[in-house]
């Protein structure tokens, strides 16, 4: 998926650019900057004294040096004075030009640390929408994958009222299969996810069948040609009922594009439960719309399964924000849709 919220040290990630959350001098100072600097070794200060220093919400871009990316995109954020000054707009052109200089290199690949959020002051909850929404923004006119990197889980502090739903919501709702009916959200059970391309499906073309057993009773044609829809053709019937583009699906779903050839074009390819979940979301599916979808691939949602109730709780409150939902199953330690 092109986006991806990963809770990581940006100084070990392997991705064609970072992003340095620097100040207007551009040499170095504690945070992020200083492990940058620090992983990147001298020559990077060397050539960040050529740059000139840097605005407020602008950014430049070096070598990676000793970093394990080729480059380094530094970025000055606002420093927070309380959200009257401009911060928003400030923050939102740091990840934006820092984009747009990472497109103009060819990055297929950009991790970003949450600009202005430590020393800086910008409150992690607002610092993170801020990153969301700018970033899919972009995605949505281009094809790249793109990192939040969050240090510490407080970033991703979801409302009180929020969470306190959601718990409520798994204590009424989860079976756990070894305790009966359970209550106590403590025992946790892993999601557990097919991998991409594992398993099989396809819609079986009744002539071809014929041609390869021969004569096969009408009978067996009969029920075979009833048979549902597979995935794809499912998928692209909602589309089309949903009355938006197929683009306009896969970028809202996280979807990336290769994956989303992969759907339409490969007989064999199996999505993964959490891909056909993001595509649901993404349609603003039903509760019983979900359900047949993940049917299309044999999948279900479960009663013993702590992700399968939080997706529930989403889908029967018409919640489709897909960040909002990742921020929730981070939450309650599950794994996120497109991770
Ligand atoms: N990997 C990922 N995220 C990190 C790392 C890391 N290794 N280290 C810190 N963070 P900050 P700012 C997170 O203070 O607020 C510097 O002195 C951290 O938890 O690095 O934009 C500059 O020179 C926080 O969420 O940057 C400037 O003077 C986020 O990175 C000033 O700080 C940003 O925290 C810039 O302040």
């Amino acid at each position: 998926m092109p986006l991806h919220i990963i809770r990581q040290d940006i100084t070990k990630l392997k991705c064609e650019a970072i992003v340095n959350a620097a100040n207007n001098t551009l040499l170095g100072g504690g945070g992020v900057d200083g492990a940058i600097h620090k992983a990147a070794g001298g020559k990077l200060l060397e050539e960040c004294k050529t740059l000139g220093g840097c605005d407020t919400g602008d950014a430049k871009i070096t070598k990676g040096y000793n970093l394990l990316c080729k480059y380094v995109i530094h970025t000055v954020g606002p420093i927070w004075r309380g959200g009257q000054f401009n911060e928003k707009a400030l923050l939102e052109s740091c990840y934006r030009k820092s984009l747009t200089l990472a497109k103009l290199h060819g990055c297929e690949s950009v991790a970003f640390p949450l600009i202005s959020s430590g020393v800086y002051g910008y409150p992690k909850d607002r610092a993170l929408s801020v990153a969301v929404d700018t970033i899919s923004e972009f995605l949505f006119d281009n094809e790249m994958t793109v990192y939040i990197v969050v240090f510490d889980k407080e970033a991703y502090e979801i409302s009180e009222e929020l969470f306190d739903d959601v718990t409520e919501y798994i204590d009424d709702n989860y079976l756990d299969e070894r305790f009966g009916w359970q209550t106590k959200t403590e025992h946790y059970n892993p999601s557990c996810f097919d991998t991409e391309g594992e398993g099989r499906y396809y819609k079986i073309d009744c002539q071809e069948l014929a041609e390869m057993f021969g004569e096969v009773p009408n009978k067996l044609i009969d029920m075979l040609s009833k048979m549902d829809d597979n995935f794809a053709v499912t998928l692209l019937k909602l589309i089309d009922i949903k009355g938006i583009t197929e683009v306009e699906c896969y970028k809202k779903a996280n979807v990336s594009k290769q994956t989303w050839y992969k759907i339409m074009n490969e007989k064999n390819y199996k999505p993964s439960k959490n891909t056909v979940i993001a595509f649901a979301i993404a349609l603003e599916l039903s509760l019983e719309e979900t359900k047949h979808l993940l049917s299309t691939v044999g999948f279900t949602l479960s009663k013993s399964n702590k992700f399968d109730i939080i997706i529930e709780y989403f889908l029967l409150n018409k919640e489709y924000n897909i960040f909002t939902i990742n921020e929730t199953l981070f939450k309650f330690d599950q794994v996120c849709l497109g991770m």
